[in-house]
């Protein structure tokens, strides 16, 4: 089996310095960054690393996915976003459990031992709004005990021929994370889930304002209802 790590940057290049030495990269055959056109360097900098760095036909993180299954070829995949709110040492859980066989696995920051980065706040808008998609989902669609509890979580991995039978061809820009949740429900593509613990972002700004981002996967999620 070969693994590949999947960075997605859009203007990361002082996070990716700063995570770069941070990442187990003896765990992986190959990574590859899935670049949005940045500005800031982000390209060159993976690039002097050695790292192949490919572009995107399609616009946002949906883009980002649907260059990393057209580009690759390894039969499974890690996706990871280098800007402080993934642990690399989770790494190993992924690694694990590929080779056990599981065929979707996300790092889970709602459940028991996981932490979102709203844990320490009384209101959560954006954790309470992530885990009512996931119930939704799982109620409309899971089936023998098939759930998800964390549906926005980027940081997953995918068997490709899991992937596959999820039948997505261009995803949607911003809630292409949901999609895929929605679509291994529907088809019976196990997610498979162990709690991480979310950090903050470092530099810049979130990509993803909240209410805009909430909207897109409530549209989704009526796409996905009459389809
Ligand atoms: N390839 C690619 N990467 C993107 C795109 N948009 C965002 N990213 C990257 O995807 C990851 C997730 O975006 P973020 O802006 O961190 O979204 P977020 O995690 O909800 O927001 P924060 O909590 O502020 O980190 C980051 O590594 C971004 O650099 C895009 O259109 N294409
Ligand atoms: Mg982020």
């Amino acid at each position: 089996m070969k693994i590949a790590l999947i960075i997605f940057t859009k203007n990361e290049r002082r996070n990716s310095e700063k995570i770069f030495g941070r990442i187990p990269k003896n765990l992986v055959d190959k990574i590859y960054v899935i670049d949005a056109n940045s500005s800031d360097g982000t390209q060159e900098f993976w690039k002097s690393k050695g790292i192949e760095v490919f572009p995107q036909k399609y616009k946002g993180v949906g883009g980002a996915y649907e260059s990393a299954w057209r580009n690759t070829k390894e039969d499974t995949l890690i996706f990871f976003h280098p800007d402080g709110n993934m642990e690399p040492y989770d790494l190993k859980k992924f690694v694990k459990l590929l080779k056990e066989g599981f065929e979707f696995i996300i790092a889970g920051r709602m459940g028991k031992d996981g932490y979102n980065e709203e844990d320490d706040q009384l209101l959560k808008p954006r954790k309470w709004f992530c885990q009512g998609m996931g119930l939704i989902a799982t109620i409309v669609w899971g089936r023998g005990g098939n759930k998800c509890t964390d549906p926005t979580q980027g940081y997953r991995a995918f068997a490709r021929k899991a992937y596959e039978k999820l039948r997505i061809k261009i995803p949607p820009p911003n809630a292409s994370d949901y999609q895929q949740i929605i679509r291994a429900l529907k088809t019976g593509v196990k997610i498979t889930e162990f709690p991480t613990k979310e950090g903050k972002r470092v530099y810049g700004k979130s990509t993803f304002p909240s209410l805009k981002t909430g909207l897109d996967q409530l549209k989704l999620f009526y796409q996905e209802l009459i389809a």
